[in-house]
């Protein structure tokens, strides 16, 4: 049976500020607001002036982690930033913030501006939620405020986080202080993350690993699809299981 594998229960992602062992029963990939208001044109992201080509890089390195994740039997979640068709969960502050070409709630191309139900609200079709997956919806930046989130991940004894998604120094680096407060390890997946900043995406994952990891530890797919792998048993790679 020298091709008999066995499902790695736990691995070591190579990461900064070092490495981190991980048992997969206890950890969670979380997506963070992979909608069409970031990721395509006539979104909220566009409204607010940015670029929103930026931010596809980070698509194909999330499909990667989320099909191993899906392989696995992971836990996975995915997130959405957006609020009641009433706005009644958008504070004015939030709302009235800025000179955006379209404001939250306006109809847009892709429906009304960062609504619940929208068009635009819904997460892109390549990394589209299953059944089975949690999905959360949230009205602020942070995953945790005014969600069940903590919850979720309570009655699943979660305790590890593989955070990716966008944008990196906003939506991502807000629901990784959350958690790492509330004492989860987050190990955010530098090439799943982006930003309409490129500056801004180098720093806001420099201020995730410095200090010792402050908020948490900053790695890439390739590192966790690496430490997901299932691995050969050393028994049967010599040839001698029975
Ligand atoms: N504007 C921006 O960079 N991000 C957001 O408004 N939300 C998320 O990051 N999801």
């Amino acid at each position: 049976m020298a091709s008999e594998k066995y499902p790695a229960s736990s691995g070591t992602v190579a990461a900064e500020p070092g490495p981190i062992d991980l048992d997969w029963s206890t950890t969670a990939l979380l997506i963070i607001d992979m909608q069409r208001d970031f990721m395509e044109p006539g979104g909220f992201g566009e409204t607010l002036g940015n670029d929103v080509s930026q931010l596809a890089r980070a698509v194909k390195p999330i499909a990667a982690v989320l099909n191993a994740a899906r392989d696995s039997g992971m836990l996975i979640v995915h997130t959405r930033e957006g609020h009641l068709p009433d706005l009644s969960d958008a504070p004015p502050a939030k709302v009235e913030r800025g000179a955006p070409s379209l404001r939250i709630g306006d109809p847009g191309p892709m429906g009304r501006i960062l609504i619940r139900g929208e068009a635009g609200h819904d997460i892109i079709p390549a990394l589209y939620p299953r059944d089975g997956e949690i999905v959360i919806d949230k009205p602020g930046k942070g995953a945790f405020y005014a969600t069940d989130l903590g919850d979720v991940l309570r009655q699943y004894g979660i305790e590890n986080l593989l955070v990716c998604g966008v944008t990196t120094e906003v939506c991502v680096n807000t629901t990784v202080r959350e958690a790492n407060d509330r004492g989860y390890r987050c190990v955010v997946l530098a090439d799943g993350c982006a930003s309409y900043f490129p500056e801004f995406h180098e720093m806001g994952l420099q201020m995730i690993k410095a200090q010792g990891g402050i908020f948490g530890w900053v790695s890439d797919s390739a590192a966790v699809l690496e430490a997901m792998r299932p691995k050969v048993s050393s028994i049967s790679a010599a040839g001698g299981a029975r």
